[in-house]
This record gives structure tokens, sequence and C-alpha cells, in this order.
């Protein structure tokens, strides 16, 4: 292939359509690809359980009227194979897999000032350059392991999730041990507890979780939904979040106790996360309403789970109600119902190490056949800083983002880092992925037909336009309850050195706001931006 106008590095949902659209300005775009295959996310995270929390009908991309009519999604909430099986139809079907070369990590990214173009350093040693990199990461990519003495003293198997061997691992009547409770662990020990001998969950945190009520699509509804998709993606367009959830429009703490155990019961028997970002509009961002919410699935939590010392452990006391990251379950709680399943609280009994049989708590030894680490992520920036990025002069990007601290423009562009274009980077609206990923790269897409057009080869941003940007980000978290707490999505990860501080690490202010900012950008001619 003659020497390519883009670089695109990532072959996930967000990388697959900005090479689609790329491409279909007639430029030549070379995607390199770590994993063998097409998927990102779905193609690493195949553990026993991964499936979707958005609904899968909302989940696929919108750009193709042909590609939702043919594909059928077999349930509301699709299992990964199912996913992967997706994007590598999608892959096929656009033929997009002659512009990616697999197998390729890439480790350096370089910008050379005189001729303005990128040189990207694969881990082989193999280099390429292109006027324009996109960056297509993924927010969780960066799979992180507990620093936990002993870790490579274990003579079972091992493995991150988000590792999850291809050819699959019998678990049958294995003595498994578990660390994280997690969306992921959540989905893992639920799927697997009536297969091991035995499931041992080591709890840090304990986490809200409701039910995700998942079911197959009947040939009827696959006909509805598919006679549906232009109003289904519009309603997407309409919420905060791009789910179909729409925050309800009264207060908790307006309405009468009745009512409001009504409608949380009504949202508790429901699909999806309707109960997480389609309830009561000051739940997520007045602590009485909150602590209402957290009473109802404290309930629940009580209810569904016998033995009452294991439902007081289940109990999160240090964050509330949809505070963090809601993870959707099916029969998750009902799982330390069985005789085979042990939560042991690391709290009380921290590990103390890993062994070659198993791991040793401050109070007990355990033996394991099998050691599952659903211990997460370094979100968002994680992937940035496993590349050395360096713009102008030397100038390194993880320099600029010290601490982890990002500064970008529209969470698409950094500043001092010319022809660097981010999908789904740090500072932009998130919620049901594959939507935010479209507009993003419908717009960047937007921005580089905008300088083929115009033949203009460098785009910069302005610096006041970064921090008037940065400050933006800043006020739209403000009398947001998740902010105060600890998570990957307040950029916390007690694994990773220098993670320790709350960050804001996405746009918070909603996706409908986002693109009215966005899109004014472009209306005006990218006139914030600096063009050469
Ligand atoms: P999460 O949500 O970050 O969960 C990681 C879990 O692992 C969490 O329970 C952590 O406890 C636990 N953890 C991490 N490190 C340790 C150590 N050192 N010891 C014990 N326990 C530990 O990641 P997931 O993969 O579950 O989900 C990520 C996203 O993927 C999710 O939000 C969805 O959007 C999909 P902690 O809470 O830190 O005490």
């Amino acid at each position: 292939m003659a020497a390519p106008d883009v670089i695109v590095i990532g072959a996930g949902v967000a990388g697959l359509y900005q090479l689609y659209r790329l491409r279909a300005l007639g430029l030549r775009v070379q995607v390199f690809e770590a994993g063998s295959d097409v998927g990102g996310t779905w193609y690493w995270n195949r553990y026993p359980g991964a499936r979707f929390d958005s609904e899968s009908w909302s989940y696929g991309y919108s750009f193709s009227e042909e590609l939702l009519q043919e594909w059928e999604w077999p349930e509301h909430f699709a299992a990964q194979p199912d996913t992967l099986r997706y994007l590598n139809f999608v892959a096929d079907k656009f033929d997009l897999r002659r512009h990616i070369r697999f197998g390729c990590r890439v480790s350096a990214a370089t910008f050379d000032d005189a001729s303005s173009r990128w040189t990207v350093t694969l881990e082989s040693g193999e280099q390429a350059t292109a006027p324009l990199l996109v960056t297509a990461l993924g927010p969780l990519s960066a799979y992180t392991l507990p620093e936990i003495p002993g870790r490579d003293d274990f003579r079972g198997q091992a493995f991150h999730t988000a590792r999850w061997p291809r050819e699959g691992v019998s678990l049958a009547g294995k003595r498994v041990g578990i660390i994280g409770t997690g969306a992921t662990a959540i989905q893992v020990i639920q799927t697997i507890a009536s297969e091991v001998g035995s499931l041992t969950v080591f709890q840090r945190t304990p986490n809200w979780a409701a039910p995700l009520h998942n079911r197959r699509i009947t040939p009827e509804e696959q006909r509805r939904i598919k006679a549906s998709y232009a109003e289904i993606f519009e309603r997407c367009r309409q919420t905060a979040t791009c789910f179909i959830h729409q925050t309800d429009p009264r207060r908790a703490l307006e309405v009468s106790a009745e009512e409001r155990e009504a409608f949380w019961e009504k949202l508790y028997a429901e699909p999806g996360f309707g109960i997480w970002v389609g309830n009561f509009a000051d739940v997520l961002t007045d602590r009485r309403a909150n602590a209402l919410a957290s009473d109802f699935a404290a309930r629940k939590i009580r209810q569904r789970v016998k033995d009452p010392a294991v439902a007081e452990k289940l109990i999160p006391r240090d964050h509330g109600f949809g505070t963090r990251r809601l993870p959707l379950e099916s029969g998750y709680y009902e799982a330390y119902n069985r005789d085979n399943v042990r939560l042991v609280d690391i709290r009380e009994t921290p590990i103390e190490r890993i062994t070659e049989s198993g791991l040793r708590t401050t109070a007990e030894t355990f033996e394991f056949d099998v050691l599952i680490y659903a211990t997460g992520f370094d979100g968002v920036t994680g992937p940035y800083d496993r590349i050395d990025i360096r713009g102008p002069g030397g100038r390194r990007l993880k320099d600029d983002w010290a601490d982890g601290v990002p500064r970008t423009y529209l969470g698409m562009l950094i500043d001092g880092f010319p022809n660097l274009l981010m999908v789904l980077g740090p500072h932009t609206a998130r919620g049901n992925i594959p939507r935010n990923i479209e507009e993003i790269v419908d717009w960047l897409t937007g921005l580089v037909a905008f300088m083929t057009r115009n033949g203009l080869h460098r785009v910069e941003t302005r610096p006041e336009e970064v921090d008037r940007w940065v400050a933006e980000v800043e006020q739209a978290v403000e009398g947001l309850l998740f902010a105060e707490v600890n998570s990957w999505q307040t950029g916390i990860n007690r694994n990773v050195e220098g993670r320790q501080v709350r960050r804001v690490l996405g746009y918070y202010g909603g996706a409908v706001e986002y693109r009215r900012r966005t899109d004014a950008v472009a209306a005006q001619g990218y006139d914030a931006l600096r063009f050469s």
C-alpha cells in the first residue's frame, strides 16, 4: 500500500467506523490493531457471562440501513460472542479488513514538525508515517492487575478477565477464586457459580447492582425493532447518556413515599439502565434522594440474599446508589445462596499474598485451581499512557497530562499535538458508547473533509479554547454525587501509581449539550481551531 493519509490505532467499535468514514472520503487509511482480529473490547473480554448492559438494538451502528436490516440481535442484551460476531460481520460486509494490520501494538507516536507528519512505531520496531493520526484506543483497554505479593507464584491457571483465553477455560468442578466485584466480576460470578466446584469471591468494595432482565428477541419483536430503528436512534439522541432511558422529570423528594416506592419497583422490574439513568431527576444529585434510593436497593439485597450477614456485606456503605457505574445482573445475589459460593470481605481480612496453590488472607489459606482477576482498568487515560506520544520538539503527552489529568479540546484534540485526533478520548460525553463514538467519528470526519477540501495539512487547537473547554468540563461535574466517589470513572485505580487522586475524565454535561457544542464549532467553520 502507498503511504497512508491517516493512521488509525485500534480496530474496535470506534476504529472500524472511523476507517469506514475516512475511506469514504477517498483517503488511504492504515489501521494498526494489537489483537489478532477486529472487535477491541469485545475481542479481548471473552470471560464467561460478558454481555451488554445496553439494549442490543440501541448499541449497533446506525450508519447503514442495510446493515440494520440484515443483522439480527438474538437477545435484548447481547452476549459477547454475538457482539464479536456482529463486528466481524461489519468488517466483512464493508470490506474493512484489508486496511487493518493485526497483531500490531503501537508503542510510540512522534510528530515531525518540519514535515507535519506522525511516525508510529510498533512494538516490533517497524514504523509507518502519515499526516494524520487517529487514536481509537478504547476507554477501558488498559487492564490492571493488583499489586499483591507472590502474584507470579501461583501454579494454577490465572488471568485477568480482559485476557480470558481464546480457547476458553474449563471450569467444571474446579476450585475457583475471583478478586473484584465490579461490573465484570458480577457477570462472571453469576455465570460460573453453578458450574464450578467452589467459588470464593474476594470483595474489597461492594457495588450496587440491579436486574438486567435479559431475554431472547421474539420474531415479532425483531420485525418491530427493524421497523423502528429511526425512532430508537432519535430517542437515544435526546437523552443525556444516549441510552433509550430518559431521566424522569419528577423529584424523588417531591413525590409521596408510595409513588416513589411504586416507581422504583417498576424500574427494578424493567430491563436495562432505567433504574440508573431513567430514575427521578434528583437521585444522582441530591444526597437525601440518593439515600432513599440506596435504602430501596439495600432492601432488595436483603430480600434476595438468604444469609443476613452476607447480605449486609454486599450492601455498599461508602457510596450511594448509582454513583458508580451500575452493574446490571442476572441472579448475582442469588449466587450467594448457593452452598458452593462464599464471599470473603477483604477489608476485614486482607489478602496477604498469592501462593503457589491459591492465596492467603490475614485469617485463612485458600486453595484454587483457577484464579480470576476481575480487577478493572486504568480508565480513559491509561491507554494513552501506554503509548509514548510526542508532539513537536519531543513534547511528551505524559508530561502535558501530568498526574494523568487530561487537557483536551472537546475531548478530541490536544493542545501542542497537531493532527492528533481522538475518538472517545477524555472529556467527551460517554454513555451508550457506540452512539457517542458515531457522533465523534462523524465530527472528526467532517473536520478531515474540511481540511481536504481546503488543502489544509495541519490542525491545532487554540490554547485559550482548551482552557475554556477544560473549565467547562470541570464545571459540568459540579453537583453530581458520582464526582465525590472513588471509581474508575473518577480516575481512581489503586493498582496504578499516581491514580489515587480523583480526576474528571468525561464531559458530564450530557450528550445533548456536547453535541450542541461540537456542532456549533463545525457550523462556524472550525474557527476555534488553527489550520495551516
Ligand atoms: P471495576 O468496575 O473497576 O472493578 C474492579 C474490581 O476489582 C473492583 O471491585 C475493585 O475493588 C477490585 N479490585 C481492584 N484492585 C483490587 C485489589 N488490589 N484487591 C482487591 N480488589 C481489587 O472494573 P470492571 O472490569 O468490573 O468494570 C469496568 C467497566 O467495564 C464497567 O464499568 C463497565 O463499563 C464495563 P474496589 O472497588 O477498587 O475496592
